[in-house]
């Protein structure tokens, strides 16, 4: 049996979205984030030294990291390549474990930190300290952070405009690990999030799987 320790608000939706594209029978146990802090609950650390989300507990492994738990569960339940691409098509293969990889690697480093020095802009704090912590972050995001995502963002636009999902022609597990970072993109950053990016994800959005993934998951606001 595969489990899914399952935070609201997260990463491991995509863990769902999977199973369910796979048809795979799964158990979900749910953790709830702290309102305040957005943290995850003590329990989830309980599990794994990280408390991070995804945990997936299969044939007796604690697995962590969304890319590597994708990549075993399309191994072990994907035979027919139904979500991966075929051995001997070089092409698909090289895109699909770069976009698996860059997802978490590479497209939401800065989209984490966007969100961080946005909340340290709001954070509550002593009146004579706000300006220096506004002009502490302004200006990491205006120096680092902001030309960071309009690159990376210019990128993946480009990319989905030449193929139609991230691997090829087809859809894959590729298309999942990417779906987080576009739909923060989408969410925060924009008109940035350029018109390829927003198709993509009204078209992941659209499937079957990813809406009852939804339904098991519950409500679903991305919050890093
Ligand atoms: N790179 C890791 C990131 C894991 C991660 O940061 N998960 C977030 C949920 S989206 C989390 O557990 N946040 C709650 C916390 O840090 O307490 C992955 O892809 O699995």
């Amino acid at each position: 049996m595969i489990r899914v320790h399952h935070l609201n608000n997260s990463r491991s939706q995509r863990v769902l979205w999977l199973l369910e594209e796979l048809g795979q029978p799964y158990e979900v146990v749910r953790y709830a984030r702290d309102p305040k802090t957005m943290l995850a609950p003590p329990a989830l650390k309980a599990l794994h030294p990280l408390g991070k989300s995804p945990v997936v507990e299969l044939d007796g492994r604690m697995l962590v990291e969304s890319g590597a738990i994708i990549e075993a569960l399309v191994e072990r339940f994907d035979p027919d390549h139904a979500l991966s691409p075929a051995p001997g098509d070089d092409d698909e293969r090289h895109l699909y474990r770069q976009w698996l990889h860059y997802a978490e690697g590479s497209a939401m480093p800065p989209l984490l930190l966007s969100l961080v020095f946005s909340r340290i802009r709001s954070a509550p704090m002593p009146f004579f300290v706000r300006p220096v912590a506004r002009g502490i972050a302004d200006k990491a995001m205006q120096a680092f952070v902001g030309p960071q995502l309009v690159t990376h963002l210019a990128y993946v636009e480009s990319e989905l405009g030449a193929r139609a999902w991230f691997a090829g022609s087809r859809f894959t597990a590729a298309d999942i690990q990417m779906s987080f970072p576009l739909e923060a993109a989408v969410a925060r950053a924009g008109d940035q999030a350029g018109p390829n990016i927003r198709a993509f994800v009204e078209r992941i959005h659209a499937r079957p799987a990813y809406q009852r993934a939804l339904a098991t998951g519950g409500p679903y606001a991305l919050v890093g």
